[in-house]
C-alpha cells in the first residue's frame, strides 16, 4: 500500500523566525499517522526546520539542488549541502523552475539521479501549459517529462521517486483540475512508470497531485484512486491549514 504524501511548497516565503513559529503551531495537530508531512522550504530555513521539527513525523524537503557536488556555480547548493542537515527530500523540475530558471527535462534528469545517489528523494514535478492541454498534448507531454527525468534511475531508486503531477494551469490561480481530471492524468503517469519499471513499481511510486490543493478540496483530491498525495503551495503557509491537510 501506498502511503500517502502531503508535502507544503512554501516557495520564495518566509523567515526563519516565522518557520519556526509555524511549527511549534501545528506540533502535536499534525496527527495523521496515515500520510506523511513534509516541509519544503527555502535553503535558509532548512537548518532551524529540522530543528524544530526534531522528535516529530514531520519530513523536511528543499526545493532545489545543484547536481555536481561543488565548483563554481554561483548561487547553487549541492546534495553534500543538504545531506549535512539530513534532508528528506527534494523537489526538482518545479514549473517555476522550468519556466523562470531554465530548468530542462535533462537538468532535472541529472539532478534526480545525484539526489538518488545522495539518499535525498526526489519529488520530480511535471505538468502541462493551458496551451498544452487545449491542444490535448496533456498526456504526451508528461509521457516525455517522466521518461526524461527517469532516464538512467534503476528499478530500486524508482520506489524512493515521488511524482508530482502539477498542471501549471492549476498553480496558484485558484483554478484546480477536477480531481477526475487530476486522477486521469496521474493514472496514465503510473502507466508510463509501469511500461518502464513493469507493474510492482508502478502500483509503488506515489504520485502527488498539485495545483490550488487546499483544506476545502484536499478530501476529494485524496479519494482518488491513484492521486497519493498533495504538493500543495500556497495553502500549505498558514499553520491551521497545513494541519487541515495532512489530517483531511
Ligand atoms: C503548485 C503548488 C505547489 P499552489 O506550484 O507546488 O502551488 O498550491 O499555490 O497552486
Amino acid at each position: 500500500m501506498r502511503k500517502p504524501i502531503i508535502a507544503g511548497n512554501w516557495k520564495m516565503h518566509k523567515t526563519i523566525a516565522e518557520a519556526v513559529e509555524f511549527v511549534n503551531e501545528i506540533k502535536g495537530k499534525v496527527n495523521n499517522t496515515d500520510v506523511e508531512a513534509v516541509i519544503c522550504a527555502p535553503f535558509t530555513l532548512l537548518k532551524d526546520l529540522k530543528e524544530a521539527t526534531k522528535g516529530t513525523d514531520i519530513k523536511i524537503g528543499a526545493q532545489n539542488m545543484h547536481y555536481e557536488d561543488n565548483g563554481a556555480f554561483t548561487g547553487e547548493v549541492s546534495a553534500p549541502m543538504l545531506n549535512e542537515l539530513n534532508i528528506d527530500y527534494v523537489v526538482l523540475g518545479h514549473s517555476e523552475r522550468r519556466q523562470y530558471f531554465n530548468e530542462t527535462n535533462e537538468t532535472v534528469n541529472k539532478k534526480v539521479l545525484k539526489a538518488l545517489k545522495s539518499g535525498i528523494d526526489p519529488i520530480l514535478c511535471i505538468g502541462e501549459t493551458l496551451e498544452e492541454r487545449e491542444a490535448d498534448k496533456t498526456k504526451d507531454v508528461c509521457k516525455v517529462q517522466v521518461e526524461k527525468a527517469l532516464e538512467n534511475v534503476s528499478k530500486d531508486d524508482m520506489k524512493k521517486v515521488v511524482i508530482a503531477y502539477e498542471p501549471i494551469w492549476a498553480i496558484g490561480t485558484g483554478k484546480t483540475a477536477t480531481a477526475e481530471q487530476a486522477n486521469d492524468v496521474i493514472a496514465y503517469v503510473r502507466d508510463v512508470v509501469k511500461g518502464l519499471y513493469g507493474e510492482e513499481i508502478s502500483e509503488e511510486v506515489r504520485i502527488q497531485y498539485g495545483g490550488s490543493v487546499k483544506p476545502a478540496n484536499v478530501s476529494e483530491i485524496m479519494n482518488q484512486t491513484d492521486i497519493d498525495g498533495a504538493l500543495v503551495g500556497g495553502a500549505s503557509l498558514k499553520p491551521a491549514d497545513f494541519v487541515e491537510l495532512v489530517n483531511f
